[in-house]
């Protein structure tokens, strides 16, 4: 892959005196100077609010938002952008899903099947929502490599499954679910079962096409795709919105307000209430505008060589361990480690004395850390600006901690 670094103006920071090795992408990635100007310039240019004035500003503010719709439809091969619902990120998306058309579908005895590698995101909305309605949460296992156990899959999905809502890529093990083939086994067991697929760490990483899915509900979040923070996607189908409620009341996503009652907006307008985060919008199209240039193909193959690499380093070193596949091929470009009896958080510490950023903790996946028996883990993560020598740099930190810790 071309070298990008210089589009990337943080990555020429120093952090404790040394040049930033950036491996926390899936927590949030890194923005191109592509996607700050394109902000900077919609405020300096274009600032109105949108659907709202006549006035030449809203106009191009309005086109500008619209038009963002239409490329990240494009961007993960949805026809109708329509069916793109802007929200704050894939946690908000997940919610107005369970809010929205799980409180008006789900009921006492009803099954809700997740799996046992859930982000937060994905798991206590359907865990309250269960607790709420006296619905059943079924928790899906991994296999010993992290691969979904579809045996047990399957088996879960029953008459009273109404919906089942799982990771496309794992963000702790990275194990990249095959969707295509868990939905056909959903619909296959009861094909009127509803799908949402969280594909948070999927869509900044890999092509992905929603229309061949068959699932029939997509989330993702722009800042971890080169987008700011503060902007993600639902995607629904379109026969399921409509005959959704609302999730929040207010402007903008109404048709008419009387004294004693209102009608809602079109799709996706109804489930946007308020004024919506428009420069992020225009940002996030120019971060698939950016991703596009690259070749999501590119940006696979770019990070299945860097956790090969990274992969065969980490497993050389003693005292290593490394959750997940060792397979890069059956893998994201998240890498999960823990280096024996050194708690991850000082890991992550010491690392970040030699300028390097990894992430440390539970990564939100606390009923994971509970089935791993591990209380926490670290956690490298590569995206389109890593190299090698940010691998190098890992790898070097490591053995720094442990002649720290005397391992
Ligand atoms: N994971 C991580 O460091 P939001 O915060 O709504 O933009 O994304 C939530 C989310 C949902 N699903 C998966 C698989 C995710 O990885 C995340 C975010 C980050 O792993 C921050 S906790």
């Amino acid at each position: 892959m071309k070298d990008n670094r210089l589009d990337f103006p943080i990555l020429s920071k120093k952090v404790n005196g040394k040049q930033i090795a950036y491996l926390d992408s899936a927590a949030t990635s890194q923005k191109p100077k592509q996607v700050i100007d394109a902000i900077s310039a919609y405020y300096r240019n274009n600032n109105a609010n949108v659907h709202r004035g006549i006035h030449t500003l809203s106009v191009e503010a309005t086109e500008a938002y619209e038009g963002a719709r239409k490329k990240i439809a494009d961007f993960v091969g949805v026809k109708d952008p329509t069916e793109i619902v802007f929200v704050r990120n894939a946690t908000e998306a997940i919610n107005l899903v369970a809010y929205s058309w799980g409180r008006l579908n789900i009921s006492k005895g009803d099954e809700i099947v997740v799996t046992v590698a859930e982000h937060h995101s994905n798991f206590v909305p359907w865990q309250q929502l269960a607790l709420e309605n006296g619905a059943v949460l079924k928790i899906v296992p991994i296999l010993d490599d992290g691969i979904l156990d579809e045996e047990a899959f399957e088996e879960a999905i029953t008459s009273k499954t109404k919906i089942v809502s799982f990771f496309h890529v794992s963000n702790v093990l990275g194990t990249i679910n095959d969707v295509k083939r868990q939905v056909k086994i959903v619909r296959g067991k009861r094909p009127e079962t509803r799908i949402l697929i969280d594909g948070a760490q999927a869509v900044p990483h890999m092509a992905v096409d929603i229309s061949k899915i068959g699932c029939d509900f997509y989330v993702f979040t722009g800042h971890k795709m080169l987008g700011p923070t503060g902007i993600g996607v639902l995607w629904g189908r379109r026969e399921l919105l409509e005959r959704m409620p609302p999730f929040m009341f207010g402007g903008e996503m109404i048709s008419k307000v009387e004294f004693n009652k209102s009608s809602w907006n079109e799709l996706p307008w109804k489930f946007e209430a308020g004024t919506p985060d428009i420069a992020g919008a225009v940002g996030l199209g120019v971060a698939a505008d950016y991703l596009n240039k690259i070749g999501m193909e590119n940006v696979r193959e770019h990070e299945i060589e860097l956790v090969d690499y990274a992969i065969k380093k980490l497993s050389k070193i003693e005292n290593v361990e490394i959750f997940g596949s060792l397979d890069s091929k059956k893998r994201g470009g998240v890498v999960a480690f823990n280096v024996d009896g050194i708690h991850a958080h000082d890991v992550a510490s010491i690392l970040d004395e030699e300028g390097i950023a990894i992430r440390s903790g539970h990564h939100c996946a606390q009923p994971l850390m509970d089935y791993l028996r591990i209380k926490s883990a670290a956690r490298a993560s590569f995206y389109i600006y890593n190299t090698r020598a940010d691998v190098d740099r890992l790898v070097g930190g490591i053995e720094k901690v442990k002649k720290v810790f005397k391992l």
